[in-house]
């Protein structure tokens, strides 16, 4: 165990709904709620003036809609928020070269290997919160919360006890006093059905936890999971940050002797294979960011696509649900001989739950990833848009063949908002120069 609170974990707040405030003007200081917007959409996130209203990540749209009906209700612009992140994860590599992202918002940097003159407590914090004012300035108005602990454990938890914009600290030697008091939940791994099992056993807290000796804990949570518990309910955690993960996937494929072109069936085979690539993923304790899909062509030609969440997943339904919108953008008519779903960008600090038990029903509502298709012409609530004489500015609603338009940057004022028709010539979706959303694996 380390001596020093060298271990530092930043986390963007609001992340998705922050980059739309900022990027929107007139959204600033209000509920915003990004997330499918569909009529069986979900939360990703909510602005905190929305969260007041009791709008959380991963809750339906329409029980968001009912809390908070005043919220804009957008979808994502994953652009922008890859632009925000890689600008971030820039910032903390100009401070360690021991970087580990876990997801867009997120990532522990390893201040032991940065070049600072000692680890005291007071040189930590100077370098976390002018990291935190980096990150302002970099994103053009983003706030994080972080975390400075002795270890990837302490350091989680503690980015999230003083968000939105706040840092703690925990001093090293105070970290089991820190834990003690908190819920279970709070360690990795432990999900909604660990807990039920613990609190079945009568225990809810980790001081209650610390009082479970080894066997019993192996007895109910089983023997691997058992360990770990053991040990981080005693904020024993050694995990280094590693800031190259070495490359590893898990995949399954098929050859047809037949050539295949029933849609219908295509779609069914790559969700079988999903669902046996994601049961792999949860019985090693991994879990993913990249869902690919290899497909081989009736003249052998073999095309790949992928695509990445915001997060990692295990879960069958949202690994079948990418990869069956990956194939959607390929033309198949002549025939398939082979069919393949693959997860790369593996992690094994699950955010979900770790022990591998979390349900379809609690892993549906992940990211929602809009694949997305050059051939439509939708206009989603929140999507950037130009116009040849108005300029920029976004998607404020769009129905009965009117769609409707609010001008404004990250740069301007809250700008004026008009309607046009929905076929108006005039009006085209915007683009960053480097979408890349969908970005071509490199063939297998
Ligand atoms: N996300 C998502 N679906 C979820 C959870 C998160 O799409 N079920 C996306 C949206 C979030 C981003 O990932 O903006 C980061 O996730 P966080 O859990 O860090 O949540 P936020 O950054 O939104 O809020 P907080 O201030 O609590 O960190
Ligand atoms: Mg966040």
């Amino acid at each position: 165990m380390r001596t020093s609170a060298s271990v530092l974990h930043l986390d963007l707040d609001a992340f998705f709904a922050s980059v739309e405030q900022r990027d929107k003007p007139s959204l600033r200081g209000k509920p915003v709620v990004v997330g499918g917007v569909g009529g069986r959409g979900v939360v990703a996130t909510a602005s905190y003036e929305a969260r007041k209203y009791g709008v959380r990540s991963a809750m339906s749209t329409r029980e968001a809609r009912s809390r908070c009906p005043h919220a804009a209700f957008l979808t994502g612009r994953f652009h922008a928020y890859r632009e925000a992140s890689a600008i971030v994860m820039g910032l903390l590599r100009s401070v360690s070269p021991l970087v580990e992202p876990l997801s867009l918002d997120e990532a522990f940097v390893d201040l032991a290997a940065a070049d600072l003159p000692d680890l005291e407590l007071a040189t930590c914090v100077a370098v976390a919160e002018d990291l935190r004012a980096r990150v302002h300035e970099a994103t053009g108005g983003l706030t994080a919360s972080v975390g400075l602990g002795t270890s990837k454990f302490i350091a989680k938890v503690a980015s999230d006890l003083d968000k939105p914009d706040g840092l703690t600290v925990v001093p090293p030697g105070t970290e089991r006093d820190l834990l003690r008091p908190m819920l279970v939940t709070v360690i990795p791994g432990v999900g909604p059905a660990t807990a039920e099992r613990l609190r079945r056993a009568g225990i809810q807290t980790v001081a209650d936890l610390e009082l479970v000796d080894l066997e019993e804990l192996v007895r109910l949570v089983g023997k691997a999971h058992g360990n770990g518990l053991f040990h981080l309910a005693r904020a024993q955690d050694d995990r280094l940050v590693v800031a190259e993960r070495e490359a590893k996937s898990v995949s399954v494929e098929g050859t047809y002797d037949t050539d295949l072109t029933d849609r219908k069936l295509m779609e069914g085979l790559l969700t079988r294979q999903a669902g046996e690539v994601a049961e792999r993923l949860r019985k090693h304790g991994l879990s993913g960011r990249t869902v690919s899909i290899k497909v081989r062509l009736h003249d052998f030609t073999t095309l790949s696509r992928s695509s990445t969440l915001s997060s990692p997943t295990d879960s069958t339904a949202t690994v079948a649900r990418m990869a069956r919108g990956l194939l959607a953008d390929l033309d198949t008519s002549g025939g398939v001989r082979l069919l393949g779903v693959g997860v790369s960008g593996l992690a094994d600090w699950i955010q979900e739950d770790l022990f591998g038990e979390t349900t379809e029903e609690e892993v549906e509502p992940l990211p929602e990833v809009e694949v997305p298709s050059s051939r439509r012409r939708t206009w989603s609530p929140g999507m950037d848009v130009e116009h040849t004489t108005m300029g920029r500015g976004w998607v404020w609603g769009a129905g009965r063949g009117v769609v409707t338009v609010r001008f404004e940057t990250a740069a301007s004022a809250s700008g004026p908002v008009r309607s046009y028709p929905d076929d108006d010539p005039e009006l085209s979706a915007w683009r960053p120069a480097d979408p890349d959303e969908t970005a071509p694996a490199p063939p297998a």
